[in-house]
């Protein structure tokens, strides 16, 4: 722990502000967040985000509209008179963006590749505005192995589909491998915010990363199945052995871009199915919303209280 606190301080400037691990940014007279519809040349991006501590991820941008909505109520952020929240990456039309004061509510799409992309730009628009210690969650939804479904999944650690805790890319025809690694004490801290009152379970265990929903995860009901259903329960069983509690298509590139960069982050998925019971999502929208609202209610006590204690 010490050894990798010490790590990310290395990432890290003196005074907190993310460090970039490419010599090439700072040389270029401007940097175009395509994929946000944002530039260091054409915004300020100091004044416009210089202020974020929280950079919150999920998704569909629905979704992370209504959290922005949420978490303004929730820290009792007011917009200037005349103004409604709007979408700052809307003319990307790939990724939606809000900011609440310090919180930035962004929707990623889905998979890894979609949430990479992002991460870069979102990485390097946090250096441009010299944000310091930012924190970064994904709030998402997951399949559970043998959890009732709206159960809260913080998750210890993402591994593929090898159960490989790291997440590998081809880079000029070599394969890198960044190391998937979340903050032992964010998870810890969360854990906490549980209300024993809450009418659900939370729970830490290890996250399994796919690049596919349907034979990725094992499931009978995509177009193409070459497996038996034996083969499936003999892989959930498997998983779940080796302390895999839920599966989704995010964490993995989450969690090792953001400790390459040393910003500390969590990955708070619901489970919306019970994989042991069967494969496809059978439960009505109104439930699933709500099930969607847990992950963003445990962040949000999480802001809350480090807003006050600041
Ligand atoms: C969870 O849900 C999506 C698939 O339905 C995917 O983005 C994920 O990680
Ligand atoms: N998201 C996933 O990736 N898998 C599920 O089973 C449910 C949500």
């Amino acid at each position: 722990d010490t050894q990798e606190e010490h790590r990310i301080a290395c990432t890290r400037y003196e005074d907190g502000r993310v460090r970039l691990r490419n010599p090439h940014i700072e040389l270029m007279d401007q940097d175009i967040l395509y994929h946000l519809a944002l530039g260091s040349g054409s915004h300020d991006l100091v004044e416009m985000f210089g202020d974020v501590k929280f950079v919150c991820m999920g998704g569909t941008p629905k979704r992370m509209e209504q959290f922005a909505d949420y978490i303004m109520g929730e820290i009792g952020h007011k917009l200037p008179t005349g103004t409604r929240l709007q979408d700052i990456s809307h003319y990307s039309y790939r990724y939606s963006m809000y900011k609440v004061g310090p919180v930035l509510s962004i929707s990623h799409g889905m998979g890894l590749p979609s949430v990479a992309i992002l991460l870069h730009e979102v990485i390097k628009l946090m250096y441009h505005a010299k944000v310091r210690d930012p924190i970064f969650f994904r709030m998402g939804t997951s399949g559970g192995i043998g959890l009732e479904g709206g159960t809260v999944v913080i998750s210890e650690q993402a591994v593929d589909g090898l159960m490989r805790s790291f997440y590998e890319i081809p880079v000029l025809g070599k394969l890198v491998q960044r190391p998937a690694v979340l903050d032992k004490k964010l998870v810890r801290e969360l854990k906490a915010l549980h209300h024993a009152d809450d009418p659900y379970d939370t729970i830490t265990g290890k996250t399994l990363c796919t690049s596919d929903f349907y034979e990725g995860q094992g499931r009978l009901d995509g177009a193409f199945c070459e497996f038996s259903e034996t083969d499936k329960m003999q892989f959930l069983e498997k998983l779940h052995k080796s302390g895999v509690i839920n599966m989704e298509m995010e964490s993995l590139a989450f969690a090792a871009l953001t400790h390459h960069a040393g910003i500390r982050s969590a990955v708070i998925c619901a489970t919306i199915v019970d994989r042991l019971k069967g494969d496809q999502i059978q439960t009505p929208k109104e439930v699933l919303d709500e099930w969607q609202e847990r992950p963003q209610k445990l962040i949000s006590r999480y802001i809350k209280k480090y807003l006050q204690t600041k």
